[in-house]
């Protein structure tokens, strides 16, 4: 009866109907989910069973099944109301946008909502020009250890904002705008598959999601597209756990290198090409192990640089320049780093899915193994991106170990309980295909995901951050610890969480963040809890979206810096040639400041009307003009 009045509830409070039609014209079947608590419309594809067909290529379009979502108009679009003073100094013009929360299969105490460990958090533009917010996550249809073939279930949610009203009281909040796709995933890339100029969702397909390894835990590539909230399938079924993607023959398709884990599950590299997304399988490479593989592509160039795993057990990490031919990729070591001295001690432990296996390490000194172990560990992470501004792609990656502790009685240490993850992040320059350390620090990785750059404090180094940090999160305290901004030298510094507050701070707990471009202007997206010491209230989780600079303050900063550079650069020319070079660093500075003028002056007069924002804009019209009569 409760179920009942629920649908009937749901049924009466959506604003929006969803009855679009399938690819092949008919319309979607309607049914209630299996706890009852929301439609899902599936089209013919529903029915399709069989995951072991290796006939992925059929090109065939699947509908994905999808929520009825609703605008929600019990919940404030208002930022602050998450936040209760968690290191936010000031603030951004910020909304809320959507609630997410789904039960899952599997629930228990802390685990109420899917939502609560979602693992892709990044922004797209759609066939509109709209920004548009995706998130993932998964929700989990197999008891640990289970031996099955059943299908995995990924939640994907995309929601369109409206720039121009964030802040405002007219944003609207959207509740559960829901996609749900038959995929479980460890890697997946936003790219335009199509190059017809609208990315899409490239899901690499593997199931390991707590099922019994005597599963298969292997599947096939998924394509998501937005536009018609239907996927495709390509490649054979793989256990993908490394996925990349780069244009490795530079004619504006990336292709995938799909690269399987050793063992009984995998089943070698698969690469794929980006034009006709026919994959091409090699076995294993002796010099190629999977884990934390990424991919830099040269610029207007055939090939990039592979980061990659060589060798057996983790001990020494790789750069190859690889390049791609008759469907195949070749590798070509141009450098090596010894990251681990070799283990010479073995224990057993006992995993998540509740696999009692055999780990590699050492003897912590003064206490014998059965007492305390440090376990050879090996973290999922490694990215490329310019870190130097030289122009090339530069490494960072991380070193990670597991000390563990039990009572000698015990048989196997426990890994989700027992032992605690230490770790290193090492950036590496790139000098022309040699790479050195040039700097490294600490850092509890937690459960960072990815690492992605992105120039946060806008001072013109790019800086480097970690994807979300806690799986689950149970306390308010520990957010967005892993920030490094760059110096611009290859070297990083940690901001205080005060120095973060001054330019994006927290909104309630947050899960994780992801920071882009729209438009020239800076945003940052974040998944967060509402502030609860112990989380006793509901679990949804809050999608905000905040801009986090403006035209009038990039282009102040722009004219602060080139007239810092043109002050150095006529300093350093004390010979003749030092009056025509004042004279043009003169012209760029003018050009610079009459652009943030310009943009000062745009600014005020947009906002004359905004009672709320005009003064914010005011004073960043100010520091606009002030820094272009500086520099004059
Ligand atoms: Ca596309
Ligand atoms: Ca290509
Ligand atoms: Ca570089
Ligand atoms: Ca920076």
């Amino acid at each position: 009866m409760k179920k009942l009045l629920l649908l009937l509830t749901l049924s009466f409070i959506s604003a929006q109907s969803f009855a679009g039609s399938c690819p092949d014209g008919s319309e979607p079947v309607k049914s209630v989910s299996d706890d009852g608590t929301y439609f899902v419309y599936n089209c013919g594809g529903g029915n399709e069973q069989s995951s072991s067909s290796s006939d992925a290529n059929s090109g065939s379009t699947i509908k994905a099944v999808k929520y009825e979502s609703f605008i929600d108009t019990d919940t404030s679009s208002s930022c602050k109301e998450l936040d209760k003073g968690l290191y936010r100094n000031s603030y951004n013009k910020c909304s809320i946008i959507a609630v997410l929360d789904t039960k899952p299969k599997f629930a228990d105490e802390y685990f109420k909502n899917v939502w609560q460990t979602s693992s892709l958090l990044v922004n797209r533009v759609n066939k509109d020009g709209k920004l548009e917010i995706v998130g993932m996550t998964e929700n989990i249809q197999v008891e640990a250890g289970e031996i099955t073939d059943r299908k995995g279930q990924m939640q994907l949610t995309s929601i369109v904002v409206n720039t121009e009203e964030l802040g405002s009281n007219s944003v609207q909040v959207i509740k559960n705008p829901i996609i749900e796709l038959p995929v479980t995933s460890l890697r997946q890339v936003m790219v335009d598959v199509n190059q017809d100029g609208l990315t899409e969702l490239v899901i690499a397909g593997f199931l390991e999601d707590g099922r019994s390894h005597d599963s298969s835990w292997r599947d096939v590539n998924y394509i998501y597209n937005f536009e018609t909230e239907s996927y495709t399938k390509f490649g054979k079924p793989m256990y993908s756990h490394d996925f990349v993607a780069g244009d490795l023959n530079d004619d504006g398709y990336d292709e995938f290198i799909d690269i399987s884990w050793e063992g009984p599950q995998g089943d070698g590299i698969g690469v794929c090409n980006g034009k006709t997304l026919e994959c091409v399988y090699q076995g294993h490479f002796p010099n190629l192990s999977t884990s934390k593989t990424s991919l830099s592509v040269y610029p207007n160039k055939k090939g990039g640089i592979l980061f990659h795993n060589c060798g057996n057990g983790y001990l020494n990490w790789c750069w190859s320049e690889v390049t791609y031919k008759n469907g195949r990729i070749q590798l070509k070591l141009l450098d090596k780093y010894i990251s681990s001295k070799k283990p010479d001690k073995e224990v057993l432990v006992l995993t998540w899915t509740n696999w009692t296996m055999k780990r590699k390490g050492w003897q912590v000194p003064g206490y014998p193994t059965s007492e305390r172990f440090m376990m050879l560990t090996e973290s999922y992470r490694s990215h490329q991106f310019d870190m130097d501004d030289d122009g090339d792609s530069d490494t960072v990656s991380v070193q990670t170990s597991q000390h563990c502790k039990k009572p000698a009685s015990q048989t196997a240490y426990k890994l989700t309980s027992q032992c605690k993850q230490i770790g290193n992040i090492i950036f590496f320059r790139n000098d022309e295909g040699k790479f050195t350390v040039s700097d490294t620090h600490e850092i509890n990785i937690g459960a960072t995901l990815f690492f992605y750059n992105y120039d946060i404090n806008k001072d013109g180094h790019m800086d480097l951050y970690g994807f979300r940090d806690d799986w689950s999160k149970n306390d308010c305290n520990e957010q967005l610890k892993n920030i490094f901004f760059g110096n611009g030298d290859g070297t990083f510094r940690r901001p205080s969480v005060e120095e973060q507050g001054e330019i994006f701070g927290n909104y309630g707990c947050e899960i994780q963040s992801y920071f882009f471009d729209f438009e020239g202007e800076s945003y940052r997206t974040f998944f967060s809890h509402k502030y609860s010491k112990n989380f006793s209230g509901s679990r949804a989780v809050y999608v905000g979206v905040e801009k986090i600079g403006t035209k009038v303050e990039k282009a102040a900063e722009e004219a602060r810096r080139t007239k810092d550079e043109a002050a150095e650069e006529a300093q350093s020319n004390k010979d003749e040639d030092a009056e025509l070079a004042a004279a043009i660093a003169k012209r760029k500075e003018k050009v610079a400041a009459a652009k943030a003028k310009r943009l000062a002056e745009e600014a005020t007069k947009a906002t004359e009307n905004d009672t709320e924002q005009s003064i914010e804009d005011e004073l960043a019209a100010f520091e606009a003009e002030l820094a272009a009569e500086l520099s004059q």
